[in-house]
């Protein structure tokens, strides 16, 4: 019996170090700890049994269960600390970051070119002393045409090919748009505010067009406006030469030729001396060898227009203009397709 007893003794503790040394990880670990040493486990089974034994059989192999107890304890907590070591080991490998690898590059967005062109524009504007507003793109006909001398059936209506919404009113007609300039904007300021009055409108236009390399059916307008007691055609010249100078460069001279606007009076355009070539170049991409190019309309705000809005015409008069900065751009980077800018190419939007 006690011989027997003995025997199960040795082998079970050799069974359970066997065990023990393919174990790796925590929750087999504590299942071998409950069938080996638990309170049902297998060693306690035996160790229960010693009760049948006699006084110094117990003493014996009570001691040899003790021991084998005790060594059962002592190996699992070394394979317990084994395995928890492997596993920090594991985490830190897994967490260990090789400083020698090339960095993951941070794909950047940035400005479209038409908003860097409109920002260097009004910024220009903003350092003469104008304030930068912007409006609503579906308009009334009344601030798109009406307020600007510009009424229904009148001819220069056919300068700008209009988009209409599909909005009929009481009396049959359409009088709602997609504004065709950002100079409605300009009869809201007049309407809300006294002179003094300074602003540049930045903003997006709409034209019934068909496109083809210098036009667009939607396209950005910067336009301005300036109305006090006093000012003259020399505030319009000064003020359009110092923004030309600042986005062409100081070098620039500027040409003033009439041309008309319904909505002022004298009407201009202005153009700069080519900065590609002096003008005797008859194949310049720029200018074709007249050595100007055309860059904005401006004129004196038409006393109609001064009128409408219920300001003194004889106290107040002003110049305003108007100018696209999808143009600038072209001409700035020798862009040749305006549509370029509106089919989100990104070959040609990552170069600006
Ligand atoms: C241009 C050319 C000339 C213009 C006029 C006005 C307003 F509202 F004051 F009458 N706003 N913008 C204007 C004048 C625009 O663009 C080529």
């Amino acid at each position: 019996m006690t011989q027997s007893t003995v025997q199960s003794i040795e082998a079970l503790t050799q069974t359970a170090l066997d065990e023990l040394d393919s174990i790796d990880d925590a929750d087999s670990l504590e299942q071998w700890r409950v069938r080996f040493l638990g309170r049902r486990g297998e060693l306690t089974g035996i160790l229960r049994g010693l009760s049948q034994l006699d006084l110094e059989e117990r003493r014996q192999v009570g001691a040899l269960g003790n021991q084998a107890k005790s060594g059962l304890e002592e190996a699992l907590d070394r394979r317990s600390q084994e395995i928890s070591q492997a596993r920090l080991a594991q985490v830190a490998d897994l967490e260990r970051i090789d400083v020698t690898l090339p960095g993951r590059p941070v794909a950047t967005g940035r400005l479209h070119p038409t908003t860097q062109v409109v920002r260097e524009i009004t910024d220009a504007f903003v350092a003469m002393g104008f304030s930068i507003v912007e409006g609503p793109e579906v308009e009334w006909d009344h601030y798109n045409f009406e307020m600007l001398n510009i009424p229904q059936g009148h001819p220069a209506r056919d300068m700008w090919n209009t988009l209409w919404v599909d909005y009929v009113n009481e009396e049959g007609q359409r009088p709602m748009l997609l504004r065709t300039h950002t100079s409605p904007m300009q009869a809201r300021v007049m309407e809300q505010v006294q002179p003094p009055v300074r602003v540049v409108v930045p903003g997006k236009c709409y034209r019934y067009e068909a496109t083809d390399a210098t036009h667009e059916w939607h396209f950005y307008q910067v336009e301005g406006l300036a109305v006090d007691e006093g000012i003259t055609f020399a505030d319009l010249k000064g003020t359009l030469y110092e923004f030309a100078r600042r986005l062409f460069g100081s070098e620039r001279k500027v040409r003033f030729r009439c041309d008309y606007f319904p909505f002022v009076e004298p009407g201009v355009d202005m153009s700069i001396d080519c900065f590609a070539c002096d003008g005797s170049d008859n194949s310049c991409r720029i200018c074709r060898g007249s050595g100007w190019i055309e860059i904005m309309g401006a004129g004196m705000v038409h006393p109609q227009v001064l009128a409408g809005v219920g300001y003194d015409t004889e106290k107040y008069t002003g110049f305003a203009f108007g100018l696209g900065p999808e143009r600038i751009a072209m001409l700035k980077y020798g862009i040749d397709d305006i549509r370029h800018f509106y089919s989100n190419d990104l070959r040609f939007l990552r170069q600006f």
